[in-house]
């Protein structure tokens, strides 16, 4: 699945009760399924499903509350479509149950580190796990973060992290890792992190980005307005592949697959 392509986009569906004006359930359900669908057609080669809100501030959803908005998902999108889902928790039940639903991948903004039974599950799926550095978590994570060097720190973090999984019986060559773009980061943070991807390379395992809409880009473009993120989200993107990333979690598919095509074959011309 991931291992066959050189890159890949992720599209993101959150199944979260904000991402929806109508409170029907199935009325969210045809909404997530329609969006679904758009994103395989668009050329997703993988669907991120979340039900718990990572942004900061956040506050921390109940395990049941998660667990009743992605399996309906998950059960419906891996029914109809051939693209493969990804479940984005940090909970370890929510997992379970969202790889018996048909999920093949686990994204943990925690690393195995929110959930003490994650590992276990992850290790017995033999399914790819994205390990994402996040500096403290969610509610205070962008309350003023400091490193002495974010790069370095990221990398030793990514070390201790990788050693942590395989210690619990995940397979390395199921690892992804991402540098978690806006978690626990400055402006300047996540500039330094994507100018300085190829630093990753010597780990010699998937990189996984996600940068679609994310404040750093309304920082640098003065674009207040989520929606109006999407040319720096493609700039950032073109430019993290050639640093080495090959996964990339947008919320707009269509678009970031088409620049990232041309990025592609730009770069296989190069003499
Ligand atoms: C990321 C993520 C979010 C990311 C990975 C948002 C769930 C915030 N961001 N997972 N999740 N990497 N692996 O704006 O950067 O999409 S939520």
């Amino acid at each position: 699945m991931l291992a066959s392509r050189p890159w890949l986009v992720m599209g993101i569906l959150n199944v979260t009760p904000d991402s929806f004006h109508d409170g029907g359930r199935y009325a969210s359900l045809e909404a997530a399924m329609a969006q679904a669908r758009a994103m395989a057609a668009d050329g997703a080669g993988i669907i991120d499903i979340g039900g718990e809100s990572t942004r900061p501030g956040a506050a921390a959803v109940d395990v049941d509350d998660e667990i009743k908005r992605v399996i309906p998902a998950i059960e419906a999108v891996a029914a109809e479509l051939e693209t493969p889902v990804s479940i984005d928790t940090s909970k370890a039940k929510v997992a379970a149950q969202a790889l018996k639903a048909g999920a093949v991948m686990i994204n943990d903004v925690t690393a195995l580190r929110g959930d003490p039974r994650m590992a276990a599950i992850a290790a017995e799926a033999g399914c790819p796990v994205c390990l994402m550095h996040m500096l403290g978590e969610p509610r205070t994570m962008q309350d003023n973060p400091l490193y002495e060097d974010v790069v370095v720190q990221i990398e030793e973090f990514f070390q201790e992290r990788i050693s942590f999984a395989v210690s619990q019986g995940i397979k390395r060559e199921n690892i992804i890792l991402d540098p978690g773009i806006g978690f626990g980061k400055t402006v300047e943070h996540n500039l330094t992190i994507l100018g300085n991807l190829d630093e990753f390379a010597a780990l010699a395992l998937p990189l996984m980005i996600g940068v679609s809409r994310k404040r750093f880009i309304g920082a640098v473009a003065g674009e207040n307005d989520t929606a109006g993120r999407l040319p720096g989200t493609i700039a950032a993107n073109v430019l993290a592949r050639a640093g080495g990333a090959g996964i990339f979690r947008v919320h707009d598919v269509a678009e970031n697959v088409q620049a990232l095509k041309v990025a592609e074959a730009i770069k296989k011309s190069h003499l």
